[in-house]
């Protein structure tokens, strides 16, 4: 069997939901470009039969697509000889108790190849190694506990006969951990968790840096008071970077528990950070935490995309991160020393800016503007905050950006999107949401590139080297999914209406719209089949912000107040899960 690095090389193929081990999301195919995506139309479609939250996008190994739902997770062989009939269907069993206890849909974001093996991680956390010819098990173990909180949304990454496996429950005081698996196995190899002593975590008090210095003995320990670190979160349900020449793994923590930041004094390490593992041992070479002490839900999980940025006339291997906080992150990836952070959204209040004086006592901390703190009273008597921005699903949330090395540019979906905030106090207790929050979301004020009213998302352009934006085009609602970025100097990505939209990778300019059968919360995907190139994405309204449909839920507040602030959604789309495949 070829490498997965093998056929991620291979510009026919999408074996890994990333593009590729960087993250960047990019392909080199152009048969479809600038001049010509205005005449893309549909090849072929393929309903789900499910109609929840559709994220992540089809595989491509070979001549055949591989296709997953939301719970139950069931996936689907497509056979690209035969305009995707169905090779073979696995629908595993699952407690529909999972359910009860996933934070923001039942979404999952998709499956893994390698060597032979499709990698499903379930809702339930069951990991699973199927035969990608038949779909026989050849494996399969449980990752963690759906009644301690603990369920699954993310892809899994494969890397070198390891397989990276992370998961969810911040919203309910798990003991969040990174796992690796022996590939061929199953077997667990090496489990850090996400807060704790050193030795749970797999830090090493000397070796282990943030911004170049030793972390020192128990740097999380003694950030949490008493033993709120074992209910602490931090969950890596995110996505995951490897980088082969320095053997590293990166990824992003989650949210602290509980939402309300009077119950959890201190900085609440290593919770919104950028982790740097050992692939082979998983110790942590460096960490970098974004906003200590988060009193906002500001999860650091999203991507962490792998370029070279010439920073200062220097060509530096870099980690660009645009986190739900707002600010655009780019660090040197092999010792994490911090060389941008500016705010990707001008709306972006809760800090000024980032302290970039490495000779400051704040050095990489975010100056806060105390007008938007939460951590007050928590009393939950009324709406203690009003105009945060961004809102609790950040200015950008889990749905990936796209890199292009002909531009140089990140293309970067957002939410435009601001909030009032009230912390209550709350009682953990096993299994049950540990929220402490009450939330009102809506549209950031008219401002600085934003000139018109009710406006939720954007598709920004940015410059990682300087960290500042290039365009923005503004979207009705958040734009909730993945983005790509061709050769072909196009950039692809879907609204929640339901647009699959092309613009022009220099300009912006749009060239292509297509309004699929429901909302795209999907990442979109590209390969080559048979000399032609392909274009696909997964539609089915859903996630956060599309919970209201997803679930059938009218009370504005309900979904942490995504409800409301996603009503008009409505009149717009409806549920569906279906593939579309476009073509020239
Ligand atoms: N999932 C989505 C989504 O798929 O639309 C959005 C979010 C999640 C969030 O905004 C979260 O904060 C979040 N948090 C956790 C967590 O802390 O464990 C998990 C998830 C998830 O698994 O989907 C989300």
């Amino acid at each position: 069997e070829p490498s997965l690095q093998t056929l991620i090389d291979d510009l026919g193929q999408w074996p890994i939901q990333t593009g590729d081990y960087a993250n960047t999301r990019y392909s080199e195919l152009d048969q479809i470009n600038a001049g010509n995506v205005g005449r893309l139309k549909v090849a072929w479609t393929f309903s789900t039969g499910v109609l929840r939250g559709h994220e992540g996008g089809p595989l491509i190994v070979g001549d055949v697509m591989y296709v997953h739902t939301p719970f139950p997770n069931i996936v689907y062989a497509l056979d690209l000889n035969d305009d995707g009939a169905i090779l073979w269907k696995y629908e595993p069993k699952q407690d529909t108790q999972a359910i009860e206890v996933m934070c923001c849909d039942t979404v999952y974001r998709g499956l893994a190849y390698d060597d032979g093996m499709v990698f499903l991680h379930q809702a339930d956390t069951t990991v699973v190694a199927l035969d990608a010819k038949t779909g026989a098990v050849k494996w399969s173990v449980k990752n963690g506990d759906p009644s301690k909180g603990e369920t699954n949304t993310a892809t899994v990454l494969p890397a070198k006969g390891k397989l990276i496996v992370g998961h969810a429950g911040g919203e309910f005081g798990a003991r969040c951990h990174l796992t690796a698996y022996d590939e061929k196995t199953g077997k667990l190899l090496w489990r850090a968790y996400a807060t704790g002593p050193d030795e749970d975590m797999l830090i090493d008090p000397e070796k282990t840096t943030e911004l170049g210095r030793p972390v020192g003995k128990d740097s999380s320990l003694s950030t949490w008071e008493g033993d709120q670190w074992q209910i602490g979160g931090a969950c890596a349900w995110g996505w995951f970077s490897y980088d082969p020449d320095l053997n590293l793994v990166y990824y992003g923590s989650g949210n602290p528990s509980t939402w309300n930041p009077v119950q959890r004094p201190g900085d609440n390490r290593w919770s919104d950070s950028i982790i740097a593992r050992d692939l082979d041992t998983g110790v942590a070479r460096w960490v970098y935490q974004m906003t200590p002490h988060d009193e906002w839900d500001y999860d650091g999980v999203n991507e962490m995309v792998l370029t070279t940025q010439v920073i200062d006339g220097k060509p530096r291997k870099v980690l660009t991160h645009f986190d739900r906080n707002g600010f655009g992150y780019t660090l040197d990836r092999e010792t994490g020393e911090l060389l941008v952070a500016e705010k990707f959204d001008p709306a972006v209040n809760w800090a000024k800016g980032i302290d970039m004086d490495p000779a400051s006592e704040s050095y990489g901390r975010p100056i806060r503007d105390p007008d938007y703190s939460t951590d007050q009273d928590g009393t939950g008597e009324d709406m203690e905050t009003s105009g945060i921005c961004p809102g609790a699903l950040g200015s950008k949330n889990e749905q990936p950006s796209a890199y292009s090395p002909k531009t140089n540019l990140f293309y970067v979906p957002t939410n435009h999107v601001c909030m009032d905030y009230e912390p209550f106090r709350v009682k953990y207790a096993v299994g049950q949401a540990y929220v402490g929050a009450t939330l009102r979301l809506y549209p950031a004020p008219v401002g600085e590139g934003f000139d018109e009213e009710n406006i939720m998302g954007s598709l920004t352009a940015w410059d990682g080297a300087s960290g500042k934006i290039v365009w923005a085009l503004p979207e009705r609602f958040s734009v909730w999914s993945g983005v790509l970025a061709t050769a072909g100097d196009v950039v692809f990505y879907g609204t929640l209406e339901g647009y699959l939209k092309a613009v022009d990778a220099t300009t912006g300019k749009e060239l292509f719209t297509f309004k699929t059968a429901s909302g795209i919360v999907g990442n979109v995907t590209t390969y080559m089949h048979g000399g032609k190139q392909y274009v696909a994405v997964l539609s089915g309204i859903g996630g956060w912000a599309g919970i209201g449909l997803a679930a059938g839920l009218t009370d504005p507040a309900d979904g942490s107040g995504a409800v409301g602030a996603y009503e008009s959604l409505a009149k717009y789309t409806a549920t569906g899960g279906v593939l579309t495949v476009f073509e020239l």
